[in-house]
């Protein structure tokens, strides 16, 4: 790397300001705040808007360029030397889990304003544009499929194939994407397709290894595969006092009995396999009917492509077969195949930690993320800081302070190299 941007990346890193990024974590953190310390902000919900709203004046503030994309992603522009150049972008998303935690994604998106804020205050100008995108609906927690914003953005599916999709609310997302634009009437419109650079996305890890480790930074190698889908099992309602048992057709025992046999499917004597039901939902759920219908959900995850083909097509079978005569639905809902991450973006961020003497290691992650999509448009890696004891997806999700700037001082020289690259 030529001297001048080891010293343009330093100032940057330098720049970096812990209390600052801590407190706009703690204040994005209060919008959709629960009473137990967790934050529930739902996707295109009333606080999704409100966090939106919060980032945009932050980012008006500072004189940076904000603007949306039909799928309200957001983007925060801070402009280089090549106004037209393909910028390097920088983020992750605002909306969490229904019991989620601070930083799951907000991180993400804070760490990148901070460095854009540090790249002002060091007086560092870049060849190219930098850009913030905060992705809508990564995580699914309140429509069925996740990360709608990135896929759209990466073509991988098309806008008009999640508007029906219905909310545990029972709101269509076509009616919340409306709603959230809505919000936001006078911000410039991005096109559907554009071209990009780089994509890098900070995240906590989500996992025990970098705490483990005392190690501060992680280089992410890449993200496992992911199949997600939902069973239908339709059994015939009844009255609970009456029915014989040998002439019931018991929707939720059937679902016990797929679930079970799920569980063998999916044993993992190296326990590297995720499978998870996350979600149950009886109809028409009263104690003295016998369920009718019983809907679940499926995550199962593995870094191996070839398992996750294996296994995930043994499911319907074996669904088929232990809820019988039940019947049974399986529709997939998100498949993701295992991706690899660039080896030259991986050794930008291992480089750029040494280079500022934080302790880095590379890992690749369990959790999928935005960056699965954005890989397919442009290189993509992830930085990842430690969380306390590797919790996340839950209310006391929490990460240091001083990770959080580590974190975004690599974020901070690495993004200064990508947008000097041509
Ligand atoms: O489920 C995931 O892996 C991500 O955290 N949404
Ligand atoms: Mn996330
Ligand atoms: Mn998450």
């Amino acid at each position: 790397m030529e001297s001048g941007f080891i010293e343009a990346a330093r100032a940057a890193a330098a720049a970096v300001d812990e209390g600052r990024l801590w407190q706009s974590l703690m204040d994005l953190a209060a919008v959709g705040a629960r009473s137990d310390g967790g934050v529930c902000r739902h996707a295109l919900s009333d606080e999704d808007i409100a966090a939106r709203a919060l980032l945009i004046g932050w980012a008006e503030a500072r004189g940076l360029e904000v603007s949306v994309d039909e799928v309200a992603n957001l983007f925060i522009r801070r402009r280089g030397r090549q106004p037209d150049a393909a910028p390097v972008l920088v983020g992750s998303h605002l909306d969490s889990q229904p019991a989620g935690g601070k930083f799951d994604g907000a991180y993400g998106v804070l760490a990148g304003l901070e460095v854009l804020i540090a790249l002002d205050e060091a007086g560092v100008e870049t060849q190219r544009p930098i850009d913030i995108v905060a992705w809508t609906n990564e995580e699914g927690g309140r429509f069925d499929r996740s990360c709608t914003g990135s896929s759209v953005w990466a073509g991988a599916s098309e806008l008009e194939s999640y508007l029906g999709d219905i909310g545990a609310d029972g709101v269509a997302l076509g009616e919340a994407l409306a709603k959230t634009l809505a919000a936001t009437p006078d911000l410039a419109r991005r096109p559907r397709r554009w071209p990009a650079h780089a994509f890098i996305e900070p995240h906590i890890e989500q996992g025990p290894v970098l705490e483990t480790g005392n190690i501060p930074v992680a280089a992410v190698t890449g993200i496992q595969g992911v199949r997600w889908m939902n069973v239908e099992v339709a059994g015939k309602a009844g009255h609970a006092g009456t029915t014989p048992m040998a002439e019931r057709h018991d929707a939720l025992q059937a679902a016990l009995r797929a679930i079970g046999e799920l569980n063998t499917l999916m044993s993992d004597p190296h326990d590297r396999v995720r499978f998870t039901v996350g979600r149950v939902n009886v109809t028409p759920n009263s104690p003295n009917t016998i369920p009718e219908k019983v809907m679940f959900s499926i995550d199962f995850r593995h870094p191996d492509e070839a398992v996750l083909e294996d296994r995930g097509g043994r499911i319907a079978e074996a669904v088929k077969t232990a809820a019988a005569p039940c019947r049974t639905l399986i529709t997939p809902t998100l498949t993701m195949d295992p991706t690899t991450f660039p080896e030259a973006m991986v050794a930008i961020i291992e480089a750029n930690a040494s280079g500022l003497g934080i302790g880095c290691i590379r890992l690749a992650s369990g959790a999928f993320h935005d960056a699965l999509y954005a890989a397919r448009v442009c290189p993509t890696a992830m930085i990842f800081i430690p969380c306390r004891n590797g919790l996340s997806h839950h209310p006391d999700e929490w990460a240091e302070p001083r990770h959080c700037a580590e974190g975004a001082r690599v974020l901070a020289a690495t993004l200064a190299q990508l947008a000097d690259t041509s």
